[in-house]
């Protein structure tokens, strides 16, 4: 690799500034993003990805889902781009990182290989992919897993959101439905920059993580219907309370996930009382459960217990209790050769670094059952990600966008 490019450093000032100018499109009092798949603010920041991907010599083009993808071409164009991205949407209470850094970073990659004159062997596809967070649509990583196949197009243009608004609709309503079919644009391999969102490189110090693989996840929707009765004349043996059911489960969810502790998380998210009323008990409600493990057994092991759990509970109370399996991802184990081209890049800029596993998921763990992946850590603020305080230092930031582009640097190779 020449020298030029074997020195090369993004340049940091202009991709903190990219991140701080993208987090005023949904930007929350608290210093916040909230910005879901699909919505008025997705279109602002997707509005301004285009047009920087455009401004930055980028050929853009969208897929049938949204999914955006802007390639720099390579001196053989004869082979599949190196893809490099993230995804720009948001939790509701999100924070300013969370797949902005991977994106924008993979931005600030080919300005700074353009302001260089560069030319690598292979193109370079930069993406931002739809409804990575799974919050208004389900499932999580919708885009990708429909890219790799795990879902159809015409399945996850019909998903609906609470309002009902479906995902043709809502890609209709921003104008990013595209023509490209999902998975026309092809990949060699697939590099993703994302905070830790966890508490690790922070407390050991570490500038970077080298991920080599990813927890596994179990999404249910589930559904309780006992009976809706006067909260002041029901004496409480008599009562079928849906809530009271659900407080339980959430308990047992906690425990069970202690159990097959520490590589075992499980969260009852999401809880809606069906025409909720302070002097009604509640008869029904609809709620969400996520399990995550690194290991496939304990992901076993928790939906057996779960569902043993939720039985007993609805028995003893004389209600019933829907658990539907909605979405299984099978845990990651990223590709060992792209594993090591991060650790060398690492390396190679004297960053201090740690292999590490992935607790969140993302577009690259579906991207690996496709094609070799690998993903690049920095820390962020006391671990805290899907909240407002979410924070980074913009030294972090510049790291992993350095061992990035390093990495995709080694992957693509340098022509010139
Ligand atoms: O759920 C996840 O792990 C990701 O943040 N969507
Ligand atoms: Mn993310
Ligand atoms: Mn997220």
């Amino acid at each position: 690799m020449s020298r030029a490019a074997t020195n090369l450093q993004i340049d940091s000032a202009r991709l903190w500034g990219a991140i701080h100018e993208t987090a005023q499109f949904g930007a929350t009092p608290k210093g916040g993003v909230r910005r879901l798949t699909l919505s008025a603010e997705d279109k602002q920041v997707r509005d301004w990805f285009r047009k920087a991907c455009e401004d930055a010599g980028l050929e853009v083009q969208v897929d049938a889902l949204g999914s955006m993808f802007g390639l720099r071409k390579g001196r053989d164009m004869s082979k599949p781009p190196i893809g490099v991205g993230s995804h720009l949407d948001t939790q509701p209470t999100g924070g300013k990182y969370d797949g902005v850094l991977g994106t924008l970073a993979a931005l600030e990659m080919v300005r700074t290989l353009n302001d260089a004159g560069i030319e690598t062997e292979l193109p370079i596809c930069i993406c931002n992919w739809t409804n990575e967070e799974g919050s208004r649509f389900a499932p999580a990583m919708m885009a990708s897993a429909a890219y790799v196949g795990d879902f159809t197009t015409d399945d996850i243009l019909s998903r609906k959101d609470a309002e009902g608004v479906t995902v043709a609709q809502a890609l209709d309503t921003i104008g990013y439905r595209g023509d490209a079919p999902v998975g026309r644009q092809k990949f060699t391999s697939f590099v993703e920059l994302h905070i830790e969102q966890g508490p690790i490189l922070e407390a050991e110090n570490k500038t970077i993580g080298v991920v080599d693989s990813g927890q596994g996840v179990l999404w249910y929707d589930g559904k309780i219907t006992g009976f809706e009765s006067h909260a002041g004349s029901t004496p409480m043996p008599l009562r079928r309370d849906a809530l009271a059911t659900l407080s339980e489960i959430v308990l047992a969810m906690e425990s069970i996930a202690k159990k097959h502790g520490p590589k075992a998380v499980g969260t009852i998210g999401e809880a809606v009382i069906a025409a909720p009323s302070r002097n009604v008990i509640p008869g029904e409600i609809a709620f969400t459960v996520d399990c995550r493990s690194a290991d496939a057994a304990i992901m076993d092991a928790l939906d057996r217990d779960l569902r043993a759990a939720v039985s007993e509970i609805a028995a003893k109370r004389k209600v019933e209790v829907q658990l539907d399996l909605v979405w299984r991802k099978a845990p990651t184990h990223f590709d060992p050769k792209l594993v090591d081209a991060v650790e060398n890049a690492a390396k190679q800029l004297g960053y201090s670094h740690r292999r590490i596993t992935s607790g969140a998921g993302h577009d690259a763990c579906n991207l690996n059952t496709v094609m070799p992946a690998a993903m690049v850590f920095v820390p962020c603020k006391d671990g805290i990600s899907h909240n407002e305080l979410e924070d980074a230092k913009q030294t972090d930031c510049a790291a992993g966008a350095n061992v990035l582009m390093h990495t995709v640097l080694a992957l693509a190779g340098v022509a010139s």
